[in-house]
């Protein structure tokens, strides 16, 4: 899969991409990303990006033409056209669900924004889809981008070192991860659950499962219920 940031902050997303699980899979390319400069496709003389808000009010408006420059320079390299993103809070809430269908699109194209926003009608023109990743207001369309690359790719084949890791996700569909523990056996007097030592595969998964089960109708009683409903 191909995915294209659009940013003022090149460095900042690179940053990210470049560590980790991300860069592993970027390098074994089981995932292409670029980031591209918008404020390399302006032709502005003074390489602005951004204007003051017509109608007044604080702050600074990213303008239409370099956000739109940059997207076409994207596009006439690939030769199709990708699934267009714009990071907003008024985009609707990312799920797993979502990011799955994300991760079956060959080519996706993220749009983030700073300041005080960008020009309306390059969004009317350009973006398919606004996603958000919660409710809350943040600086800009950077870290949102990372999060979605990050959710997104972890689903790629090759990108986890074991697969069984996202099989057995798939497993418990919907529910919350059951506790983990490693070395030492005993830790501040507290013993690691006995049914995990015994080496009994079975009563190990049902362990989990049932771990998984108490987690989520505790910690997250929606999802709980969004889970009953659909066995
Ligand atoms: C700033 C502002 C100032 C005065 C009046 C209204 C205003 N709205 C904003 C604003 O929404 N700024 C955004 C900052 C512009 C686009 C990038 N920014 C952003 C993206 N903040 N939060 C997100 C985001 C994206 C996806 N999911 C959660 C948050």
């Amino acid at each position: 899969m191909r995915i294209d940031i659009a940013t003022l902050f090149p460095e900042m997303c690179e940053a990210v991409l470049s560590e980790s699980i991300l860069g592993r899979a970027r390098k074994n390319n089981c995932l292409t990303v670029n980031c591209h400069n918008i404020r390399d496709y302006t032709l502005d003389k003074h390489n602005r990006v951004d204007d003051m808000p017509y109608g007044g009010g604080r702050g600074m408006v990213m303008q239409a033409d370099p956000i739109y420059r940059c997207y076409q320079a994207i596009e006439a390299q690939v030769g199709v056209v990708p699934h267009r993103i714009y990071l907003s809070p008024k985009g609707s809430v990312l799920t797993q669900a979502r990011a799955c269908e994300l991760a079956a699109m060959p080519h996706i194209f993220l749009l983030c924004g700073h300041y005080e926003g960008v020009d309306e009608r390059v969004l009317e023109e350009i973006i398919d889809e606004e996603i958000s990743i919660g409710d809350y207001v943040l600086t800009g369309g950077e870290l949102p981008a990372l999060v979605l690359v990050d959710t997104v790719a972890r689903m790629l084949p090759g990108v986890l070192p074991e697969t069984c890791c996202f099989e057995e996700e798939s497993h418990f569909h919907g529910l919350l991860e059951y506790p983990q523990y490693t070395r030492p056996a005993v830790w501040h007097d507290k013993k690691v659950p006995e049914v995990l030592l015994s080496g009994h595969h079975q009563n190990v998964e049902d362990w989990r499962f049932a771990q998984s089960l108490m987690v989520t109708r505790e910690k997250r009683p929606d999802l709980y219920m969004d889970y009953l409903n659909k066995k």
